[in-house]
């Protein structure tokens, strides 16, 4: 007899961002192809009774393997940093091609191809970083890139090899409105961190614990207004990343309440991490420098109020933000292998693997529901990134993208479990509730029974976008 599928979950309790049902789920040539109750056999079947199943998550703001300047190295390629995103759930990933100043962009997203080809083991896209906005970027770079499959990039207010003037934000918030991409912006005031860090670093404060107060709150929540102000200008629709907490919160409220299309994004260490964490008094007080990120974290208030926006649906998506840097590497936390001034501390913490298991166990402690669960980290990434509906959902048609959880099993997260290549993580000893045991990528089991099953390199295929869905 010939199997009618590939592989058949058996009685699945299956969520997506709006339903519950229980079923089974037949697979055939990596799609979902049926949905019903005693379908027919399959080559291979799996019982997930007492599971759920759901859609695979997508993380849409990674970076791997993302050239660095002043000898600085990412300690996640696309390899390790696939493989540790499908140990905590997520199947797709989307990190950054990043152009460099004076660079073309066509030239990062060809580099950026050739660092990903034959290393991921999941599927991925691409945004892109969009650092120098010359003419020819502006006129036929980007233009022709949206066409291809790059709909959505990233542009900086503040670090020096990245950020663009006010003016130039206006020019690329006008090629994305005129070509149906989505502009990602990190919104910290580039002039207030220096004016800040001269003053600290002249007085003598350059422990991690300083990079807080070089970018406090407010410096988020003007920049945060200033975005705003710039996409009414152009009447266009921006998302703002990594939000850390009420400051700019309100700045997000305030412009959705005008009825402005003004998206965010929120990540686990907004939740989980605080100013306290970056000033451990380990390693002579040089430790906090893990916790080190930006925007930074905050207090247990500021928790609060992003916990809370997270409910109301404030934010769209749930995202890591994993940039992965060593802590005891001469090209991650410790510059040239010595504790430095805060300044020069990479910013960025690792987080691809616990990004999910740490908002689940919002849900079984009544944070959020399961099915808010789904919408920020899978249902509208996909539709925001042009991946929906082959990704983000659990329905006929779409890649078998299968994430079963036990939803009760308790795990004391401990990087000598995780997967990627860092050599910490900033949420070692906590423990969660609920864990992704089983994850399937286009019908291929990756992960059983929590253990990795180490399937080949490359498997994971590229994923161009379509336009973005901003609802
Ligand atoms: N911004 C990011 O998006 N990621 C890491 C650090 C940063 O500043
Ligand atoms: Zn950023
Ligand atoms: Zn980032």
């Amino acid at each position: 007899m010939i199997d009618t599928f590939d592989l058949v979950i058996r009685h699945a309790d299956v969520v997506t961002a709006a339903d519950r049902f229980t079923c089974d789920i037949g697979v055939r040539d990596g799609v979902i192809a049926a949905l019903g109750r005693n379908l027919a056999g399959g080559a291979r079947e799996i019982d997930a009774s007492g599971l759920l199943a759901l859609p695979g998550g997508v993380d849409g703001h990674c970076h791997l393997d993302q050239p660095m300047p002043d000898g600085l190295r990412m300690a996640d390629d696309f390899f390790t940093g696939t493989r540790a995103a499908v140990c905590g759930g997520t199947t797709t990933v989307i990190p950054f091609a990043a152009q460099e100043k004076g660079g073309s962009l066509r030239a990062a997203v060809d580099d950026y191809h050739r660092r990903a080809e034959g290393r991921a083991v999941v599927d991925y896209g691409f945004h892109l970083i969009v650092a120098d906005p010359t003419e020819k970027v502006l006129r036929e770079e980007l233009p022709q890139l949206i066409r291809e499959g790059y709909t959505s990039f990233k542009i900086y207010m503040t670090y020096d090899d990245l950020k663009l003037s006010d003016r130039e934000i206006l020019e690329v918030l006008s090629v994305a409105r005129e070509h149906g991409a989505l502009v990602m912006v990190h919104a910290e005031n580039s002039d207030c961190i220096a004016w800040l860090t001269d003053k600290l670093v002249g007085q003598g404060r350059i422990a991690p614990k300083f990079h807080g107060l070089a970018r406090p709150a407010a410096v988020e929540r003007e920049a945060t207004h200033r975005a705003i102000t710039f996409a009414e200008l152009v009447d266009v629709p921006i998302l703002i990343v990594h939000v850390s907490g009420k400051e700019a919160i309100g700045q997000i409220r305030w412009a959705q309440g005008r009825g402005m299309q003004i998206l965010a994004e929120t990540c686990p260490q907004y939740l989980y991490l605080s100013a306290e964490d970056m000033n451990h008094p380990g390693d002579d007080g040089y430790a906090g420098a893990k916790c080190v990120c930006s925007p930074p974290p905050r207090d247990a208030d500021n928790q609060e109020a992003v916990w809370k926006a997270l409910k109301q649906g404030v934010f769209s998506v749930f995202s890591s933000d994993h940039a992965p840097f060593n802590y005891e590497d001469p090209q991650g936390k410790k510059p040239g292998g010595k504790p430095q001034s805060f300044e020069h501390i990479p910013n960025g913490i690792p987080g691809i693997e616990t990004r999910l298991p740490l908002l689940f166990d919002g849900v079984r402690h009544g944070r959020l529901s399961i099915h808010q669960f789904v919408e920020l980290t899978s249902y509208r990434p996909a539709r925001l990134y042009g991946l929906y509906p082959r990704k983000g959902t659990i329905a006929v048609g779409a890649d078998a993208d299968i994430v079963l959880w036990d939803p009760e099993v308790r795990t004391t997260i401990r990087n000598a479990q995780l997967h990627h290549a860092v050599d910490y993580t900033p949420y070692e000893g906590r423990e969660v509730i609920g864990w992704p045991v089983h994850c399937f990528s286009r019908g291929e089991q990756l992960v059983a029974s929590g253990q990795y099953l180490a399937p080949a390199a490359g498997r994971g295929r590229f994923l161009p976008a379509d336009a973005p869905s901003l609802v």
